[in-house]
């Protein structure tokens, strides 16, 4: 299967996923700096994918997919109940539940709003509130657990992203130890490590 990345974009949740799941994956270059966003032969990415942002996976049937939350859960049942609860079972809900939250509530605060300095301070200042207010009820949560769910599921891939984001982009993590804690059990998961080193790399320093 093939994922259309950007190195350091949400896309590195999907790589999470297969990458725990032992798929390999063919990683394609999408320049989403370049407006419009280009692929390496030079090619518009709007063929790929009209809605013109990462990620988009490519199935082995050929069919595309896109959005980050169907994308994770397409991947986890590839072998159904090791990342994910099984779909019919009651906590496939909770980690819907989720996937929906760090979608909506903090991925699509980052992107676009922090990543972007032209919408101004007023617009970043009330984001990095909000997420901060996000990051207060996961500290909450991880309390006396290790990951979302008791046990790694795609949600924590999910959730790897905005953290992963958190200096960058100014939304300090220091008041939340068990986010901290979370991310440092994250980064030493062999999977995460390889995902993260293979979704870092651009055509250019691959060619280097
Ligand atoms: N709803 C989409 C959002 C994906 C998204 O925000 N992708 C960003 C990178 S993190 C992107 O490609 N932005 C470029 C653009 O919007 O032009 C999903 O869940 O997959």
């Amino acid at each position: 299967m093939k994922l259309y990345y950007h190195p350091w974009a949400c896309s590195l949740a999907p790589a999470i996923a297969a990458a725990e799941a032992g798929i390999a994956l063919d990683l394609v270059h999408v320049d989403i700096l370049k407006d419009p966003h280009t692929l390496p032969d030079g090619s518009l990415y709007s063929a790929v994918n009209p809605r013109h942002y990462v990620p988009v996976l490519v199935r082995e049937n050929g069919e595309p997919l896109s959005e980050v939350a169907a994308i994770l859960q397409y991947l986890a049942d590839r072998e159904p109940g090791h990342l994910a609860p099984l779909p019919a079972a009651p906590e496939r809900i909770e980690l819907q539940q989720w996937l929906t939250f760090i979608g909506t509530e903090l991925h699509k605060m980052y992107s676009p709003w922090l990543l972007h300095p032209e919408v101004g301070e007023l617009a970043q200042e009330y984001a990095r509130s909000k997420i901060a207010n996000r990051y207060a009820f996961i500290d909450r949560h991880l309390a006396g657990r290790d990951y979302l769910l008791g046990t790694f599921t795609v949600a924590d891939a999910y959730l790897f992203v905005p953290v992963n984001w958190a200096a960058g982009a100014k939304t300090p993590l220091g008041d939340f130890p068990n986010i901290g804690a979370w991310f440092k059990r994250m980064k030493a998961r062999p999977a995460v490590q390889d995902a993260f080193r293979a979704h870092s790399a651009t055509p250019k320093l691959l060619a280097a």
